[in-house]
């Protein structure tokens, strides 16, 4: 954002600044981490002050659309789309990503958005459409999603508009920041007249002003909010002096202390609405940015959402529609208007709707604080976890094997499932063409994009014991980990106690028989070698239904992980080619490792840099999408200093 002084109302009336971005960047060939996952393209930016109204223009450019023809469809790509438009059973179109931000307490006047005159080609064949997503639940597979023909017999133009916008607010290098995400579309397609609509820029203005509310907090007293019950705080004590000699503030406040209204009156509905409401206290009074649950869902309630998750003709299943965990719930402290989000916008008492019963709550989503959770059940796992965290941040910095970083990935959807999937919904298209071993092309992304480290691939699909690319066997990962690594992403299917993934053609799981479980992770010995793991799949972060794996990791005694994220539900994952990594998880996998790149090196900062992307750069949000989002899980301490802190 650009920055401007605009004190006592002694504003130039008039004061343009101009930048000029250029990022041309490769797109198509070479996958890369910018060109995936960037807002880009060519960008002009003006800044002008006048009265008490800032009007900020930005003029982007847009490629050309490049049709790729397949036998039955054309693929529609753009040079620097950040993104895609991929509801289910509509055609896939480019889309331009561009996000403002603004301190919280600005309030938008207006947006307007004035394009170049609009060109078009005549086409011969049908733009593909996105044939669905796959569930990353290792008990079912389901395959949604057929050609919408309310769409494609209609002359009308898809998308609707040229543009759409998101706000919302969330933290920003510790500030509290409203988040305007544009998200352009300069191609739209009229199916019935075999023509693409487009555009070669646009120049969008915002038009915003300050307002005299602060979220500048009332001291910085603390930088770290501990939140447990009373019986852990003598556990919790080392970490506390540990982090106060690295110079993280941190406060214990236990539960009842909440409850009973200590420090801040008590306000709240429930328990779990009086924590959040002691977060924003916190946050407000105390300058606190990091905040850590301590207890499992019986000592810190668990706040559960309610989407109608498979909301579709083709599916309604009542075990995938149950109300779901989220601690996501506590970070959302705020809207963009800076109030207090309860998730409740309708106030029945039931939070976070969508479509459920036919209701939806408003919530914002974006997090505004760095939030994790230790889901402790007795004093002996806080002290195992807090000398894991202490070890980790003082014995891993410069360790050699902390530039290793493990993959285990395969073919998450045989292609036994996609031969038949594709025949059916897209013939003529040569299933070869578009078809990708999901977890392994994942992984492979990932290795090509990620510097300064040895990357591990254990693959499904390998036979041979040698090579840069290892069989994923349980000898293998139990092997690696042991060895020693900064890093374990395991991208495939899960549920509460194990994940898994296929050979391409197989369909029993790998690793065998039954997948990687909690107790493969018991038996690691890898001691203060600690990765921080990540596990694409359903549910093995589902700390609300037992022991889940992504815990299992971080409470092991003898090794396992310093820290996981996982999904505390449902996940999916796209099976087409190179859109795998534009939506839900195969997203989320990539965006980790970028956001790491980019210097997130402290977990809950990690966590909540990869939640503001997935927002900023998704214009469709499902309620697929949701569960990405609100799904996300860190188990361990918000300010874990990945690599450790020099001695
Ligand atoms: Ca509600
Ligand atoms: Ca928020």
């Amino acid at each position: 954002m650009v920055k401007i002084r605009s004190k006592n109302k002694k504003i130039p009336s008039l004061l343009i600044i101009v930048l000029l971005i250029c990022s041309g960047v490769s797109f198509f060939i070479g996958l890369k981490f910018e060109s995936i996952l960037s807002p880009s393209g060519k960008e002009e930016k003006t800044l002008e002050v006048h009265e008490n109204i800032i009007s900020l223009k930005r003029k982007i450019y847009f490629s050309q659309p490049q049709l790729v023809k397949h036998k039955g469809y054309f693929e529609v790509k753009a040079k620097g789309a950040a993104s895609y438009l991929m509801d289910i059973g509509k055609p896939i179109l480019p889309v331009y990503i561009t996000v403002f931000t603004f301190p919280l307490g600005t309030k938008i006047v207006n947006i307007t958005y004035n394009h170049s005159k609009v060109k078009t080609i005549k086409i011969s064949k049908e733009v593909i459409f996105n044939p669905g997503f796959m569930l990353t639940d290792m008990r079912k597979t389901v395959i949604k999603g057929r050609k919408d023909n309310s769409v494609y017999n209609s002359d009308k133009l898809y998308p609707q508009k040229w543009w759409e916008y998101r706000i919302g607010s969330g933290i920003l290098n510790h500030n509290q920041t409203v988040f305007l995400s544009l998200h352009s579309y300069p191609v739209r397609y009229s199916p019935a007249k075999n023509t693409l609509y487009y555009i070669e820029n646009a120049e969008i203005t915002i038009r915003y002003k300050r307002t005299n509310i602060s979220f500048i907090p009332k001291t910085r007293e603390y930088d770290l909010l501990i939140i447990a019950p009373s019986n852990f705080s003598s556990s919790l004590k080392p970490l506390v002096d540990h982090k106060k000699k690295i110079g993280i503030r941190s406060k214990i406040v236990t539960v009842e202390e909440i409850y009973n209204g200590t420090y801040f009156s008590a306000k709240g509905r429930d328990r779990a609405e009086k924590i959040k409401y002691f977060i924003k206290d916190a946050v407000e009074n105390w300058g606190v940015s990091y905040v850590l649950l301590v207890g499992d869902k019986d000592k810190i309630p668990v706040r559960y959402r309610h989407i109608m998750f498979m909301w579709s003709p083709y599916l309604i299943d009542p075990k995938v529609t149950k109300p779901i965990a989220t601690d996501l719930y506590y970070a959302d402290i705020y809207d963009a208007n800076g109030s207090f989000c309860s998730w409740d916008a309708n106030h029945n008492g039931i939070y976070g709707e969508y479509n459920w019963e036919w209701n939806s709550d408003k919530v914002d989503f974006y997090p505004n604080v760095y939030l994790g959770r230790l889901p402790c059940k007795d004093k002996k796992e806080v002290s195992t976890v807090v000398a894991k965290i202490i070890r980790y941040e003082r014995n891993t910095y410069n360790k050699r094997w902390f530039n290793n970083l493990i993959i285990c990935a395969g073919d998450s959807f045989p292609l036994r499932n996609l031969r038949l999937l594709i025949a059916l919904l897209l013939p003529g298209i040569n299933w070869k063409d578009i078809t990708v071993r999901e977890g392994e092309y994942v992984g492979d992304r990932i290795a090509e994009n990620l510097t300064g480290f040895h990357v591990k691939k254990l693959y499904a699909s390998q036979y041979l014991p040698w090579g840069d690319r290892k069989p994923l066997t349980k000898r293998n990962i139990k092997k690696e980990i042991e060895n020693g690594a900064g890093f374990v992403l395991f991208t495939g299917h899960g549920s509460i106690d194990r994940w898994g993934t296929y050979k391409p053609l197989f369909p029993l799981l790998r690793p065998l028989l039954h997948g990687y479980t909690s107790k493969d992770v018991l038996s690691l010995r890898n001691k203060d070698k600690l990765p921080i793991v990540i596990i694409d799949g359903c549910l093995c972060g589902a700390f609300d239904q037992g022991d889940c794996l992504a815990w299992e990791f971080v409470r092991s005694e003898n090794g396992g992980a310093v820290a996981s994220f996982a999904y505390v539900t449902y996940s999916v994952i796209h099976f087409l080619r190179d859109y795998v990594l534009y939506d839900f998880s195969g997203y989320i996998d990539m965006q980790f490792f970028k956001s790491y790149m980019e210097g997130k090196d402290v977990a809950g900062e990690l966590l909540v840099d990869v939640l503001t992307a997935y927002l900023n750069n998704h214009p469709y949000l499902s309620s697929k999408s949701y569960n990405e989002i609100e799904g996300l899980e860190l188990f361990g301490d918000p300010t874990l200093k990945i690599g450790g802190y020099p001695c």
